[in-house]
């Protein structure tokens, strides 16, 4: 249902079940969840990626039975509990993306702090015609990626868009080939795993609350988060490195790069 490999510092989380197009099941979000709250010490970023076809066909709407607005209130809550799990953990995770990225599917992947899609994803937000609404968070971190007005789009027609779409308008980071969402999330992770844990940390946890304060109480995390990070130990050493000659300059994208693959 939910298999779990570890390769070297990231830590690989495959939904696994491609009979039902990863139908997200409680039992799977459920799982979903402790792995991401248990996250190892050597662990120093995850991959989410999908079995089969398909990233993810969204909530297993075979499990939706009459629930009472108190039980789907609590169902609800459950997965936000999850996503914030993955949002908010200790380190940073990255989606691969391929085939049907819908419904609930498509929540778990604006959860995650980047998102790679290959030619094959697909996305979709069905609940309008399933006649319901999102629940696990689209609401807000759809809207965010996407703007509220896309967004309503998609619920309200069933319109759906593909990997191109997605990329231009800013849904996924990365686009690349059939068939390589996997290996160039993996490279990312690796990045991302080699960042200081403190940077890493600002990003998941300090960005996006700033990005929602009134600028000026922004302006004051920021610099909170500024002078915090800057005092570490870890900082330091890197700075040194740089000063000293040895550290990576930052360099201009290689002009080889496919036109698609920013
Ligand atoms: C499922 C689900 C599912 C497939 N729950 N069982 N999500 C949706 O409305 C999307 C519904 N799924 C689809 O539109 C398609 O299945 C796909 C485009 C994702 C894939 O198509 P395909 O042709 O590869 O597969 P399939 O033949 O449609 O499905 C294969 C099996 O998976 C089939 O079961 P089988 O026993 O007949 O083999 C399907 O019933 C099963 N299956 N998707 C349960 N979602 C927190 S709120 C979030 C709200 C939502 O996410 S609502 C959106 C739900």
């Amino acid at each position: 249902m939910l298999h779990t490999e570890t390769r070297g510092r990231i830590l690989v989380l495959r939904l696994d079940r491609p009979d039902k197009r990863n139908a997200l099941s409680d039992a799977l979000i459920l799982a979903l969840g402790d792995a991401l709250r248990t996250v190892g010490p050597d662990v120093g970023a995850v991959v989410i990626h999908g079995a089969g076809a398909h990233f993810c066909a969204g909530l297993d709407l075979s499990e939706l039975r009459e629930r009472d607005a108190a039980e789907g209130l609590a169902h609800s809550r459950m997965w936000h509990d999850v996503m914030n799990a993955v949002e908010f953990g200790r380190v940073p995770v990255i989606a691969a993306l391929h085939g049907a990225v819908v419904g609930g599917g498509l929540e778990l992947a604006s959860a995650c702090h980047l998102r790679v899609a290959d030619e094959t994803a697909f996305f979709a937000l069905p609940e309008g015609s399933r006649g319901i609404f999102v629940g696990g968070g689209g609401a807000v971190r759809i809207a965010r990626l996407i703007g509220a007005s896309r967004m309503l789009d998609m619920m309200m027609t069933g319109r759906t868009h593909d990997a191109a779409a997605a990329e231009r308008f800013g849904l996924v980071h990365y686009r690349v080939g059939a068939g390589e969402a996997l290996a160039r999330a993996l490279e990312l992770a690796e990045r991302v795993a080699d960042n200081a844990p403190l940077t890493n940390y600002a990003l998941m946890h300090a960005l996006p609350r700033i990005a929602e304060q009134p600028a000026d109480h922004g302006l004051l995390t920021e610099a909170l988060m500024s002078a915090i990070a800057q005092s570490a130990p870890e900082a330091k050493a890197r700075l040194h490195a740089f000063l000293e000659g040895r550290a990576a300059k930052v360099a201009r994208p290689a002009p080889g790069e496919e036109p698609h693959d920013r």
